[in-house]
């Protein structure tokens, strides 16, 4: 069977990266059996994808924000005259219960969220087939300056805000298929990026230090493959404090091998600097002793430590929006880069989420709606409904990302985008604009 899958457009402009959802699931319905096209709105705009007239039609989406752009992405493949199941995937949808996929996908004709065959596991196939068939125009924009490696997925830990896959043990890719993929990485990067220090590659992993020794592996063999090509990798990853900590215990030199094979940025997931915050989002994990013995030991294995603040929730008080911009601040002087977001209470799968059906149901029923949830995006009334909590939690994020981009000599890769639905419309124009002036997420 002929599928084609679809990257939709990124909501604000051109914004580039290779869709690792859609090429690991383009791997596993290969490996099946079937033949796999891909088009991606980012590199092909508005084109018609049906030109190869594929049998079933599958669609990413990443995050909240991506879904308006699936949902307009399926109502021209209907005006295309395409009226077989649409198939919808990615985070986003694995998180979303059967009766709100029903809510937002009913208007868009057939749809599912599965193939009606089976197809081999994400962690036992390798992308290389997918990446090694798509077409010249579409590597050459992937491979110019950053990947995401998929190494892992699931996050022990809990936190109360997280939509991601949480409150499960980490599940990792095979050995072998970790070998392959990282080969035919490399070579791609080279021959795209050429050997250049600045290409960059982002983990997958929700907490490159839950299970050390696996991640260790998984570097290892990277580091190797790309040694064997002479490009020099440069990894980007996540952690929690707990775990950097506990892992150093165990092992002193850890961080010092991990900088040897290319880790040389990791982002800790302080969210915030007040106790009484981490207690109501569930992340008992942090202390501030252990933050600040992780940031100890990523500086002196000279790994840049950055600190991934989500802070400014619709339920913070004065005292934790203002602990929090000082926190940015600090954090620039003390050698470490700081990486702002503005709290959303409603992300799909967290806990605000499950708490607030008629919310999410409002929602789901307006689609655009869901552009306000970035977490790079200012509150509005979706998601800060109170006006004076509203304000102060925006100026303290403004605060924060200003003096960053003003001061910090490691810059702010924070985008600061406008919400577009919960403002009156005549000002939605310049918000669009203003978006769509700023680099994507990053
Ligand atoms: C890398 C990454 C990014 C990169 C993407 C780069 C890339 N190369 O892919 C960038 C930096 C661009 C990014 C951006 C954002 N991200 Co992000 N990202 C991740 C991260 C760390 C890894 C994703 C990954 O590569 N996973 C590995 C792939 C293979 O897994 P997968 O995508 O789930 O795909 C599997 C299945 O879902 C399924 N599948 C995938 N697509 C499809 C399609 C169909 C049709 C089907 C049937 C199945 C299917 O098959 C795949 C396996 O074979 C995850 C955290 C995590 N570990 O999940 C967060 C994560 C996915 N991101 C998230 C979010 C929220 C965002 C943002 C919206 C953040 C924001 N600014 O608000 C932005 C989106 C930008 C925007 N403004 O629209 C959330 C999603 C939460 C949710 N429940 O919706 C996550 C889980 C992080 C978190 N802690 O909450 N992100
Ligand atoms: S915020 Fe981080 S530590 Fe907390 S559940 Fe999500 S991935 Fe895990």
């Amino acid at each position: 069977m002929c599928i084609l899958l679809i990257q939709p457009a990124y909501p604000w402009g051109t914004h580039i990266y290779p869709p690792n959802g859609l090429m690991s699931l383009g791997a596993r319905l290969m490996a099946a059996g079937h033949t796999v096209r891909l088009a991606d709105e980012n590199i092909e705009g508005r084109k018609n994808p049906l030109v190869d007239r594929p049998e079933m039609v599958g669609v990413g989406i990443l995050g909240a924000p991506y879904a308006p752009m699936a949902i307009r992405t399926a109502m021209r493949l209907r005006k295309l005259g395409y009226s077989d199941t649409i198939v919808f995937g990615g985070e986003f949808v694995n998180r979303l219960t059967p009766e709100e996929r029903a809510v937002l996908f009913d208007s868009v004709g057939p749809w599912a969220c599965t193939f009606p065959f089976a197809i081999p596991s994400a962690e036992e196939t390798s992308m290389s087939p997918m990446l090694e068939q798509l077409p010249e125009r579409i590597l050459a924009a992937y491979f110019r300056n950053e990947f995401c490696l998929y190494t892992s997925t699931g996050c022990a830990f809990n936190c109360h805000f997280c939509a991601a896959e949480k409150g499960t043990k980490e599940r990792f890719r095979t050995a072998e298929v970790w070998h392959d993929e990282t080969r035919t990485i490399a070579r791609l990067v080279k021959r795209y990026a050429g050997v250049i220090p600045s290409y960059e590659i982002y983990l997958s992993s929700l907490d490159v230090a839950q299970t050390p020794k696996k991640m260790e592996e998984m570097l290892r063999i990277a580091h190797e493959n790309f040694a064997r090509e002479g490009v020099r990798l440069r990894v980007r990853g996540l952690a929690t404090a707990k775990c950097v900590v506990r892992a150093v215990e165990q092992d002193e030199n850890v961080f010092d091998r991990w900088h040897s094979y290319g880790l040389t940025c990791l982002g800790i997931g302080v969210d915030g600097a007040d106790p009484e915050v981490w207690r109501r989002e569930g992340k008992l994990h942090n202390t501030e002793s252990d933050v600040a013995a992780a940031f100890a030991a990523l500086q002196s294995a000279n790994i840049l430590p950055e600190a991934l603040m989500v802070v400014g929730f619709a339920d913070d008080n004065l005292r934790a929006l203002a602990l929090g911009a000082i926190a940015c601040r600090e954090y620039t002087h003390a050698g470490i880069r700081g990486r702002p977001f503005l709290g959303k209470k409603l992300a799909p799968g967290n806990e605000g989420w499950k708490c607030d059906p008629s919310a999410v149901d409002e929602l789901l029923r307006n689609p655009e709606k869901l552009l306000d949830l970035d977490f790079g995006a200012f509150g509005g009334n979706i998601t800060h409904p109170n006006w004076k909590q509203r304000a102060v939690a925006n100026l303290s994020y403004a605060a924060s990302v200003a003096y960053l981009k003003l001061f910090s000599p490691f810059g702010c890769p924070t985008q600061p985008l406008l919400p577009t639905q919960s403002i009156p419309r005549p000002l939605r124009p310049f918000a669009r604009l203003w978006n769509r002036a700023l680099p994507g997420d990053k």
